[in-house]
């Protein structure tokens, strides 16, 4: 398949990915304009691209979320998804990964953003993804291209491959030369680039460029090895085939140059993905679907919206669906299509049945989630991808402002979850907080936002309780008596118990070492219900633990004694006894493990300590040089907001996952100002 192969070549489904705030928004927008899909180039910074249209993303000026715009292509229909850079929001990127055909990485020049950059390449590259490199702001570059791709090289497993080099005027880029097509380019604002002489001193650069590339080229083609040996200048079509398919089998990763805000090399991008990319029949055979009558889609993101209801955004891989289509879910579930839509950023446009290639949205599948493999044969079909969300790292327990809306909320969480499952719900039994845990700050912060904007249910945020526990380290012997003479019956119960700490993790135990019957059998259960009451709220407000409790004496009374007046006794045995226990504050401790670029290692020490850490050591990170593991024992109080400061000092890539390890006293200030608060809380 050569670069001249005309002819319609099926749809495509292309997603565009990279470091946080690469341009890929921008390039989206440039794409949509190039193809006539959109009239004019709309921007981030004033607020008007396809891309990043909702309130969230407008406000903060970033994706947050995987935005789909298809448009047309010398006469295929081709799928953009614009997928957010911040690791925040990275679930929407993987999500949409497995069904696509290949992916644009976009990047600039600039070595903050290689560990993010390396991030993105690893996931494409775990995922098999043919990919592009576009290294975009070529407007704003102020290094030869050839530094920048040293610079950006360790961050990829497989060779960049220059595509092209730039022709500099001065200081600036005026146009590039393509080294396939041995043709030079002058950029124009907005417009196609021009077609100019390649001669001079860019002529003698372009031979050498170009022998570099067919030289890394022949390192998995040894026809392609011996041309070059014996200076025979390979056929152009030759090396079309080349490029496309060490692209396809990931041997190499093409970079092509260009500027997005002025549209500067995006004919040459969409050319080389048209020529290039792998077509959805080849896509469908790397998913391991077989080409047949049965639609089979993949559910790449779902949408609540307010007109149009539940939306599943899929990529179908064959066959073809329609409205009333009936697709069945891996649970086992009917889904009936109501309406296909073609997606323009925010817009859905109703449309005809979509077939195979396609990535269209299905209307008011009612069991679908993201990630789904779907199907309209009679048995489910075999999951073609599965993306586990990473664990959240930040949690917020939230609440409606107003009560009355609090069933609303439910559903509203329902709803927020079942479009990004990177968010996680849970009720907190004891605490009766609802908490909400999402990838970072500005997650969970726009995850709020959007329960007020597109819910309806305005929400107050707070820290989550910490889990604290209190126990005892002084054992003792007390009595709790409950009498009570009014009127006629009387309330009579009487108990001695001993009272005695246990090593850490035993719980509670009951013991009943009642001899004569001095309480008789049928209240003993009753006075250890009174004791397990006083447990729930010990002296310092906390839930008291790793004690036992041993009913030693007591005495009765034939007509006033109940189990109603034996379980108070019990209670006020506790209730007076453990505040001379010496009661002590455990606060959880957890394993907690980060990842981060080397560099940034002695940083994360430093925050460690800084929060009462216990580093346990740090390792270097299997499987990807340049990155570290470092592991410290950590109070769950100081664990709260880690990720922010982990965060910040690695450029937005640093992260961590952590486990409950053990409960640990805690003495001191801290301890009394936990207590404080407590009471002051209650
Ligand atoms: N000079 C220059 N600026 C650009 C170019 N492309 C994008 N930008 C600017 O870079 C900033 C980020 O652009 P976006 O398109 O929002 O980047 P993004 O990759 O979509 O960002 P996230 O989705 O938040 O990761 C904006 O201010 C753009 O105007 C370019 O080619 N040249
Ligand atoms: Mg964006």
């Amino acid at each position: 398949m050569g670069q001249n192969g005309t002819g319609p070549r099926g749809p495509r489904c292309i997603a565009l990915v990279g470091p946080f705030q690469s341009g890929k928004t921008t390039l989206l927008e440039a794409i949509l304009t190039r193809t006539g899909a959109v009239a004019r180039q709309g921007t981030v910074d004033a607020g008007t691209s396809v891309g990043d249209a909702s309130k969230e993303a407008r406000l903060h000026k970033m994706s947050v979320e995987a935005t789909f715009a298809t448009a047309n292509f010398m006469g295929d229909s081709y799928t953009f998804i614009d997928c957010p850079g911040s690791i925040e929001f990275i679930h929407d990127m993987r999500s949409v990964l497995p069904a696509i055909d290949a992916a644009v990485v976009v990047c600039e020049a600039d070595e903050k953003k290689v560990p993010q950059l390396q991030l993105i390449l690893r996931e494409l590259e775990d995922q098999n993804i043919p990919h592009f490199l576009f290294l975009n702001k070529i407007d704003k570059a102020d290094k030869r291209v050839r530094e920048t791709i040293k610079l950006l090289q360790p961050a990829s497993r497989a060779p960049l491959l220059l595509r092209q080099i730039p022709i500099w005027n001065g200081d600036i880029i005026a146009g590039f030369v393509d080294l396939a097509l041995e043709r030079a380019y002058v950029y124009k604002e907005h417009a196609p680039s021009a077609i100019v002489e390649l001669k001079g001193e860019d002529l003698d650069r372009e031979k050498e460029a170009r022998f570099s590339m067919l030289e890394t080229l022949a390192d998995h083609d040894d026809e392609l090895m011996e041309q070059l040996l014996e200076d025979i200048p390979p056929p152009r079509d030759k090396v079309f085939d080349d490029l496309a398919k060490e692209l396809r089998e990931r041997i190499v990763v093409p970079v092509l140059l260009g500027a997005a805000t002025r549209s500067n090399g995006v004919l040459r991008l969409l050319k080389a993905l048209r020529h290039e990319a792998p077509t959805a029949a080849e896509t469908a055979q790397r998913l391991g679907v077989k080409a047949g009558t049965d639609a089979v889609a993949l559910v790449l993101k779902t949408f609540h919206t307010t007109h149009g209801g539940k939306m599943s955004v899929a990529r179908l891989l064959s066959g073809q669906a329609g409205d009333g289509a009936i697709f069945n879910t891996p649970g086992g579930e009917a889904d009936r299509v109501s309406g296909v839509f073609t997606l323009m950023g925010q817009r859905f446009e109703k449309r005809p049945q979509a077939v195979a290639g396609e990535t269209v949205a299905f209307g008011k599948l009612d069991h679908a989630k993201t990630g789904d493999t779907l199907s309209t044969a009679k048995q489910p079909h075999a999951a073609l991808a599965e993306v586990t969300p990473y664990a959240p790292v930040l949690a917020l327990a939230v609440h409606a402002k107003e009560r009355k809306d609090d069933v609303k909320l439910g559903a509203a969480f329902t709803k927020l979850t079942e479009e990004d499952p990177s968010l996680r719900v849970d009720h907190n039994a004891e605490s009766h907080e609802v908490v909400i845990w999402g990838q970072g700050e500005m997650h969970l912060r726009v995850a709020t936002e959007r329960l007020g904007d597109r819910y309806a249910v305005p929400v107050s945020t707070q820290p989550p309780t910490v889990g604290y526990r209190e126990s005892i380290r002084k054992p003792i012997t007390i009595r709790g008596r409950h009498k009570k003479q009014s009127g006629g019956h009387g309330q009579f119960g009487d108990v001695v118990v001993e009272i005695k700490p246990l090593p850490r993790s035993s719980g509670f135990k009951f013991e009943d070492k009642i001899t004569g019957g001095v309480v008789p059998r049928n209240y003993i259960p009753a006075a250890e219900e009174g004791v397990i009451d006083a447990l729930k709220h010990g002296p310092l407000g906390f839930p008291v633990v790793d004690l036992a409790v041993a009913l030693i004496d007591g005495s009765f009374h034939t007509v006033d004694s109940s189990d109603m007046a034996f379980r108070i006794a019990g209670r006020i045995a506790m209730v007076e006894g453990l505040p001379q226990c010496q009661p002590v504050l455990l606060e959880p401790i957890h394993l907690v493990e980060i990842v981060c670029p080397s560099d940034a290692t002695a940083k994360m020490n430093a925050i460690l300590s800084g929060r009462r850490g216990h580093i346990l050591g740090f390792d270097t990170r299997e499987g990807w040089p340049g990155w570290d593991i470092v592991r410290a024992q950590m109070a769950e109080a100081e664990i709260g907001d880690l990720i922010i400061e982990v965060r910040s000092a690695t450029a937005g890539v640093g992260s961590f996952t952590f486990k409950f390890d053990h409960m640990a006293e805690l003495t001191g200030r801290t301890a009394d100002q936990i207590v404080a608060a407590r009471r002051a809380a209650e």
